[in-house]
């Protein structure tokens, strides 16, 4: 890369070497002029975590009511019971307002100082009845402890309840900027940092995975932001609940906050996503929240370090009665084009992020897992588009025609082998793998009978685990699907978790497990065999032309990582927790490549899976 701003170039060498940032590169960042380096650094980052991949939901903002205890001095929808523009809706409204297309409903609202905790709860449990596929994220933080007080119940309590009637996961509102001086000239009477993160922190300990803002543009400084993102990645390395961060533009409105009530400069919208993009380096996600933004900034975002455009957003009352200048919805067609306009992957999303359904062709799966690294180093090169995806969802997509080549998880390829064609390549293990764990309180024969909770992106593992289960130890056991990331693991007696989650967890234990099982290693004990999780694959009506050249670059790809895998042990080291010799140690335990002994470790597990039943979990 070529700087303008030579101030950049000892932090571009931290960012290639998956060093994290400190404060002072923070503050360099936002005070540089050299805005393309800028971009360009966050839209390197932007790519490992996502490829080619920009995330959008088709969903609806609820607004229950606008009015509020509490009188921020920012906040120009608020206003109280009485007044001419003061609304109220009752549960028929909000459903009247929702349609079987939407996938996700984002309700926040003033607090309302009359409403019984009994209405929210319905409101859910209506919501969820009408809806059902439907999913909820609802709340921020400010209103849990407003429910927590006003109704007398423990935090943990309120959100128990709440996820009882519905609730997924909840909205990063509130935020604000974690400063006490911010705090005390603009929302003196409101929660500040201390409650906003008891209350996210616990959410995460209970499974519900939530969002995080900053509403930048009014008297911060730029020190400020920095504490505020720093804070927010010290709280993602304790739970790594948060889904993605929102920098919201401030909207003047009639506020009289800035005396010529201007907006945000182009400039720093896009030097706040890019400096979040760079600083968050633990953070899924960063949004162009297009609403705040304009459709125009929010497009550039998309090379500036955002992969996540929010959604339609149909109903949104907080920034338009600010004086936002966005539609006040975008349609779908919209969001695609946007997106493909920016030359990435419209990736429509649910609520947890997980793809639904892709608008494009030539899609290349990802397994985003350090163990997958080193064969896709050479696709953009040739213009293909890179989706990072979880196996399971992989094999959804592939059955649903929209990706065109992968590294498909061995049980999928097997189910889907009528429209796959096996190239030479797969992951593999020799004895152990590290990162496809049972976590457990209980010795193997002691699993029967018991719950095994399993991540939602488990494909072969799952049904690797239950191949030794029963047929190696004789035991039978129930399986429950997890969301992965976030989740409360009290509930199980065992635990499986893969990829990069699980290599982790290997090295620091997970909450309150004793036992460890490394699954490759139970069954090259038993088979003596090596055994192979994901094989590559491309889909048989391709041109053979096409199929030649990923065949090319996989192996291109491979060949050139093999002589530099101490580069990438070092890159994804940090993000890990690990040293560079461990990674380095856990690349070179695999092998990337079919032969016999592979090809008898699969057919030796074909047959086990005919025996044992493999029933959908
Ligand atoms: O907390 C209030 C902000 C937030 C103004 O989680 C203002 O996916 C700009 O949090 N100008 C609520 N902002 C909105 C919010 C949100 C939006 C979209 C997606 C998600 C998500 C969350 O709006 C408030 C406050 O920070 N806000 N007034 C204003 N004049």
């Amino acid at each position: 890369m070529h700087f303008r701003d030579k101030n950049l170039i000892p932090i571009w060498d931290k960012i290639q070497d998956g060093k994290r940032l400190s404060e002072a590169d923070g503050l360099r960042l936002f005070q540089t002029q050299d805005i393309i380096s800028l971009g360009k650094m966050a839209h390197f980052v932007q790519k490992q975590k996502s490829g080619d991949g920009i995330y959008f939901v088709l969903n609806q903002k609820i607004e229950p009511t606008n009015i509020c205890v509490l009188a921020c001095k920012f906040c120009d929808f608020a206003t109280k019971a009485g007044k001419l523009d003061a609304y109220e809706m009752t549960i028929q409204e909000i459903l009247r307002k929702l349609t079987p297309e939407i996938h996700e409903v984002h309700i926040t609202g003033g607090l309302h100082p009359d409403w019984k905790w009994e209405y929210y709860l319905e409101m859910l449990r209506q919501i969820k009845a009408n809806f059902p596929n439907l999913d909820i994220k609802a709340f921020t933080a400010v209103e849990i402890d407003f429910f927590s007080k006003k109704f007398k119940l423990p935090l943990d309590e309120v959100l128990r309840q709440l996820k009882d009637a519905g609730l997924r996961t909840m909205p990063g509102g509130g935020a604000e900027v974690f400063s006490e001086r911010v705090r005390k000239r603009l929302y003196s009477s409101k929660i500040g940092a201390k409650t906003w993160f008891e209350v996210h922190k616990l959410a995460h300990r209970m499974g519900i995975p939530t969002n995080s803002t900053i509403l930048y543009g009014h008297i911060e400084t730029i020190e400020e932001r920095i504490t505020h993102m720093i804070k927010l990645r010290e709280a993602q390395d304790q739970t790594g609940g948060f889904l993605t961060f929102i920098p919201l533009a401030f909207q003047p409105g009639d506020t009289g906050i800035k005396p010529s009530n201007q907006f945000t400069s182009a400039i720093d919208d896009l030097k706040m996503i890019a400096v979040s993009r760079l600083m968050l380096d633990n953070f899924p996600h960063i949004k162009a929240y297009w609403v705040m933004l304009t459709e125009e900034v929010a497009s550039i975002a998309l090379n500036f370090g955002a992969d996540d455009m929010d959604g339609t957003v149909g109903g949104e009352r907080i920034a338009h009665d600010a004086g936002a200048i966005s539609p006040s919805k975008l349609a779908k067609d919209q969001i695609v084009k946007i997106i493909k306009d920016a030359g990435k992957i419209p990736v429509e999303r649910d609520v947890y992020y997980d793809p639904l359904n892709l608008h494009c062709q030539s899609v290349i799966g990802k397994i985003p897992y350090l163990n997958s690294v080193s064969f896709y180093q050479y696709f953009e090169k040739r213009q293909y588009k890179i989706l990072p995806v979880s196996p399971r969802r992989m094999g959804i997509l592939a059955e649903a025609q929209q990706i065109d080549a992968g590294l498909f998880s061995l049980v999928d390829y097997m189910r889907l082998k009528r429209d796959l064609e096996m190239l030479p390549f797969c992951i593999a293990t020799r004895d152990q793998v590290k990162s496809v764990m049972l976590f457990s309180n209980h010795g193997w024969r002691d699993l029967d009978g018991r719950t095994i909770g399993i991540t939602d992106d488990t494909a072969t593992s799952v049904k690797l685990l239950k191949i030794l289960l029963e047929s190696k130890y004789g035991v039978k056991a129930s399986f429950r699907r997890m969301h992965s990331g976030v989740n409360d693991y009290s509930d199980y007696d065992a635990v499986l978790l893969i990829g990069d989650e699980a290599l982790k967890s290997n090295k620091f234990g997970l909450g309150g497990f004793e036992l460890v099982f490394d699954l490759a290693r139970e069954w090259y004990e038993w088979k003596k065999l090596p055994f192979v999780f994901a094989v590559w694959a491309v889909k048989k009506s391709l041109p053979a032309q096409q199929k030649k050249e990923i065949a090319a670059l996989i192996h291109d790809s491979l060949e050139t990582a093999e002589q530099r895998f101490d580069d990438l042990g070092k890159l994804h080291a940090q993000c890990l927790g690990l040293v560079p010799s461990e990674t380095l140690e856990y690349l070179e335990g695999f092998n990337y490549r079919i032969g016999e002994r592979e090809r008898a470790a699969m057919e030796e597990f074909q047959l086990l899976l005919t025996k044992v039943k493999t029933e959908s979990v």
